[in-house]
């Protein structure tokens, strides 16, 4: 298991925190996220075997922001 803080730009209600968090744990892998809208970072746990940091990019894009 390993951990990782995401800096993203873009966050500022409660659905943009849950589109966030909703599109990390749906990849095979995160087992956490949890967005900071004060901080505007994502602190994911995950199986480094199953997911990459590139892939939890990608997800976070596809929602519509962007990665600090
Ligand atoms: Mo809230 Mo976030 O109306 O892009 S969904 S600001």
């Amino acid at each position: 298991m390993a951990q990782t803080i995401l800096k993203v730009q873009g966050m500022t209600c409660g659905h943009c925190k849950a589109s966030v968090e909703g599109a990390l744990l749906e990849l095979a892998g995160v087992s956490k996220a949890e967005v900071n809208l004060e901080e505007g970072t994502v602190d994911v746990s995950y199986d480094e075997t199953d997911v990459s940091i590139e892939a939890m990019h990608e997800a976070v894009e596809e929602q519509g922001y962007d990665i600090a």
